[in-house]
């Protein structure tokens, strides 16, 4: 008989198809009756299957007496109660590296949409505005400028990598200093006053709650330039609000919010960012590379053979 795995946020087909191979699929997201579900199972579900926005909690795995292992669809497992699952001897796992470039694409997208105010372009020419009232408003130079990126992990690195060719002097706000011939500092209200675009790229989860806190958001230069492409946790969203209400922030490219899907509505009042559904990694390539990794995780803990990408 398969073993069990609960799919609690929606996976693509293909990965739906794949898992089935090897286990027996139960999808939790699209149940109504998630007691019954839970109920039903809970002698053979030995795995769950989660992704960034949709987490695990305590509640949720002493509901499954069998279970063994939650692969995480995503390298972000904040929503994850990892201590939880630490205790109950659970092992974590997540998808680093596959994503790193395509959530590193998605910064420098972001971050260009909202300089040069691409999606006002695009609706400048569609809706007449160049023909009866010509130029549109002049846009925000890119290039040339100094970043800051909060958090220079592995996507971190990688946006950094994709700024030196744009020949921007790189900053970085991060615990500890690393071995990177860019400038750092310790806080992002420390690295704020000294770049003209803020970029955050940390992990979320706890320890990052807030970490771009009100100091730093005040502390950024009139006009910076604000992208997030990591948690909506990691930034004081009120302050945020603030600045950009002010437009002491002139452009920002957000792919993260708190309350996804159901943000703050006044983020769709602003003509001057460019919003994105959490989608940095949501190429059909990268997303088939998270699928099969996720997949090769709970294969191996089945199998009795070490995780690929344990988190815990
Ligand atoms: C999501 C992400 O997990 O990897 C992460 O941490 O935020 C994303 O890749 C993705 O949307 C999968 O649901």
């Amino acid at each position: 008989m398969k073993p069990g795995v609960l799919v609690v946020g929606e996976l693509p087909d293909w990965d739906l198809g794949a898992l089935a191979e090897r286990f027996e699929v139960h999808l939790y997201y699209a149940t109504a009756d998630k007691p019954g579900m839970l109920a039903r199972h809970r002698d053979t579900i030995r795995a769950i299957a989660t992704k960034g926005e949709v987490g695990a909690s305590a509640e949720l795995m002493d509901a499954l007496p069998k279970l063994e292992i939650i692969g995480c669809y995503g390298v972000g497992y904040d929503l994850i109660d990892v201590p939880a699952a630490k205790a109950r001897g659970i092992r974590v796992t997540n998808t680093p590296d596959v994503l790193t470039e395509e959530v590193a694409d998605m910064a420098i997208g972001l971050l260009l949409a909202a300089a040069r105010r691409i999606p006002a372009g695009d609706a400048w020419v569609r809706d007449g505005s160049w023909k009866t009232k010509g130029s549109m408003p002049l846009q925000t130079r890119v290039w040339g400028k100094r970043i800051g990126i909060v958090g220079l992990g592995r996507i971190g690195a990688a946006i950094a990598r994709r700024a030196e060719a744009f020949r921007m002097p790189i900053a970085y706000s991060a615990r500890q200093k690393k071995d990177v011939p860019y400038d750092w500092y310790p806080t992002p209200a420390a690295l704020a006053p000294h770049v003209d675009i803020l970029m955050v790229s940390a992990a979320g989860g706890p320890a990052t709650k807030g970490l771009v806190d009100r100091t730093a958001i005040e502390a950024l230069k009139p006009g910076a330039i604000f992208c997030n492409v990591s948690r909506g946790t990691v930034v004081d969203e009120a302050a945020l609000l603030a600045a950009l209400r002010t437009k002491r922030i002139a452009a920002a490219g957000l792919d993260v919010f708190l309350n996804e899907p159901d943000i703050d509505p006044e983020f769709l009042t602003f003509d001057h960012v460019v919003l994105q559904p959490h989608a940095a990694s949501a190429t059909v390539e990268t997303r088939k590379d998270m699928g099969a990794l996720m997949r090769a995780n709970l294969e191996a803990q089945m199998e009795g053979r070490p995780l690929l990408t344990p988190v815990a």
